[in-house]
């Protein structure tokens, strides 16, 4: 391994050390053998545990502490200067009062510890879009977590010691005093620090940390987006190629979205998915005026639950070997993992995700988290696209936001403009999930999906997505949808999963001028005739359901928006417009 010879790498390393006292500094190199080395040391001290290596080759199972099994809004920080730079919808601080809590609880936060360093890339390293990063740790989970989720070892060190920008991460497990987790973000200074937490999306700082929050502050100041969206290839029986990003909140789809099966009678017809990314979006406009995407990971940090043969078999294929399991069910006889709905046999010997002995045959008690995840590689996905690979950006011909809910919001309708796109976007709302702490299930605004992740003042982020409009001669067109609408009986109206490539296949249509609509005050929605419905069991009575739009319902979804809106002091023109234009459409109705 070469040495770092970058001065300023090494002086903070330095500085960090010398405030969180490790015994030892260990840089990462990225190579296997030294990834082995330290996951004999997690298996030796029961840290991780490694599963059956014929069924589950190279993978290892981990448990968070029960109180630490999700991302925690509440204690994650946006540290500008200014408040009103991070407000009104992130947590503040002033930096200084933040830095001075923070280096009490980290002061020998890593005595007896080894402090890792890892050198990694958000993108394919060397290509216009990467970006790069040097995560302090004392977690061995954090250090075989990020080998998986990015791109680590030497080339990045080359790039540092050629003087490339870096953001500096740290952490430590800590676990002093479990009430003291923070996860700050000083994006002035190009800073993460986080403790006392070691929960995916607190702590691989590469994801939600880096690559959203200072990557979306990163992005207004040089001239691009970083999003929370998947990315999607279609490729049609006449081998034209479409790009769809998708940006949904945590737990409403989106890897689900990016890893889709086409129904058999798509597949006989020669429709092919594949995958470029399923959480984070980078994008930028090319010379030619479009928008092109790139996924900045290098694996996938999935949902469990849910997750199986039917719902998602590439997802599942995608797991079975080199991945980290968290939080989930472990079957003792044969050392494997087990999650609600993965199949109909669950473990009668088994260990539930609190780590006490679980019969899934009788048990009424969960065996899995919720929001148990999978850590896996990338490239063990079978639907994996090439372009994943390039890094170069791939040219994208739609958005769609979506969101959870039961009612209210119908399976699809297309945006005006990108403008009123941009509006819809802002207008966002999805029910909570277990992806973050707090209660699950309740309705709230989640602009873009990013209402966890934006490193700015919202009001800004949404001139800057105005602003990018302006940029492109072609910009994507922007739909919105949602799969989560439920009947009288509470049961989801629309299968979802693989059949959503219907719902996809009239955007593209639209998006080529080959499909109708009907003007709503949303927007333009398919009439039931529109949607291919071949082999499925909906009528057009259900699809009327799925479409309708209900006037007192959005009276409300109204008064909504305007009291979620009343907290900004400057909003675009363009969204007043398109909301007043919504208010009227909706009296008309
Ligand atoms: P994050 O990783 O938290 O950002 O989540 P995500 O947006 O990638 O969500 P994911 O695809 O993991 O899905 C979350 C949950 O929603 C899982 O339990 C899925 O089974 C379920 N789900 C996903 N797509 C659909 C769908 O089309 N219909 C229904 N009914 N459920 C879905
Ligand atoms: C999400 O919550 O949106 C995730 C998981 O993708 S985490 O990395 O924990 O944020
Ligand atoms: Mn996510």
């Amino acid at each position: 391994m070469t040495m770092v010879t970058n001065e300023t790498v090494n002086n903070w390393v330095r500085e960090m050390a010398e405030m969180t006292k490790p015994d030892e500094v260990v840089w990462i190199d990225g190579s296997d053998e030294q990834l082995e080395e330290i996951k004999k040391v997690a298996l030796k001290t029961g840290e991780m545990i490694a599963l059956n290596e014929e069924k589950l080759p190279g993978c290892l199972y981990y448990r968070t502490n029960p109180k630490d099994v999700a991302r925690d809004e509440k204690r994650t920080l946006i540290c500008t200067r200014k408040e009103e730079d991070a407000g009104p919808t992130n947590h503040w601080m002033a930096p200084v009062e933040m830095y001075a809590k923070l280096r009490k609880l980290f002061d020998g936060s890593m005595k007896g510890r080894v402090m890792y360093a890892i050198p990694f890339s958000m993108g394919v390293v060397g290509t216009d879009f990467a970006k790069y990063g040097v995560e302090l740790t004392d977690s061995i989970y954090v250090v075989l977590s990020m080998a998986i989720m990015t791109r680590v070892g030497q080339p990045i060190i080359d790039k540092l010691n050629a003087g490339a920008d870096f953001t500096k991460c740290l952490h430590s497990k800590a676990q002093v005093n479990e009430k003291e987790k923070y996860i700050v973000h000083f994006p002035e200074d190009n800073t993460i620090w986080s403790i006392n937490s070691a929960y995916g999306g607190n702590v691989l700082l590469g994801k939600k940390c880096l690559a959203l929050r200072i990557g979306s502050f990163l992005g207004r100041k040089e001239g691009w987006m970083a999003e929370h969206m998947l990315i999607l290839k279609i490729e049609a029986p006449n081998g034209e190629k479409h790009y769809v990003c998708g940006a949904f909140p945590s737990a409403c789809g989106k890897t689900n979205l990016a890893m889709l099966t086409p129904p058999d009678y798509f597949k006989k017809m020669g429709y092919k998915i594949q995958t470029v990314g399923d959480d984070i979006s980078w994008l930028r406009v090319g010379d030619d005026g479009r928008l092109y995407a790139v996924n900045p990971e290098n694996g996938f940090f999935g949902v469990a639950p849910g997750t199986n043969e039917k719902s998602n078999p590439n997802a599942l294929k995608t797991t079975r070997k080199n991945t980290i399991f968290t939080n989930v069910a472990r079957n003792l006889d044969d050392n494997t993992v087990w999650w609600e709905k993965l199949d109909k046999n669950p473990p009668e010997n088994g260990e539930d995700w609190l780590g006490n002995p679980w019969n899934g045959k009788t048990s009424t008690e969960k065996g899995a988290h919720p929001n148990s995840r999978f850590t896996a590689p990338a490239e063990n996905c079978p639907t994996i696209a090439d372009e994943f690979f390039t890094g170069e950006g791939v040219p994208i011909d739609a958005i769609v936001f979506g969101g959870r809910r039961a009612k209210a919001e119908p399976l699809v309708y297309q945006s005006k403009s990108w403008d009123h796109g941009v509006f819809v976007g802002s207008a966002m709302t999805s029910e909570t999930t277990a992806a973050a702490k707090g209660q699950v299930g309740v309705v709230r605004h989640d602009p873009m999906a990013m209402i966890p992740f934006c490193g700015y003042n919202m009001s800004d982020y949404f001139q800057h997505w105005i602003d990018m409009g302006k940029k492109m001669s072609d910009p994507p067109k922007i739909f919105h949808v949602n799969w989560f609408r439920t009947d009288e009986k509470d049961e989801f109206i629309w299968p979802g999963f693989g059949d959503n490539l219907r719902v996809l296949l009239w955007m593209l249509a639209r998006c080529k001028g080959e499909a109708d609509a009907v003007e709503t005050p949303l927007g333009y929605e398919p009439r039931p005739e529109d949607i291919d419905t071949t082999d499925l069991d909906l009528d057009a009575e259900d699809l009327k359901k799925l479409l309708a739009i209900d006037k007192e319902t959005w009276q409300d979804e109204i008064k909504g928006i305007e009291e979620f809106y009343s907290q900004f002091d400057k909003l675009p023109d363009e969204i007043n417009e398109a909301f007043d234009a919504l208010k009227k459409g909706v009296e008309a109705l």
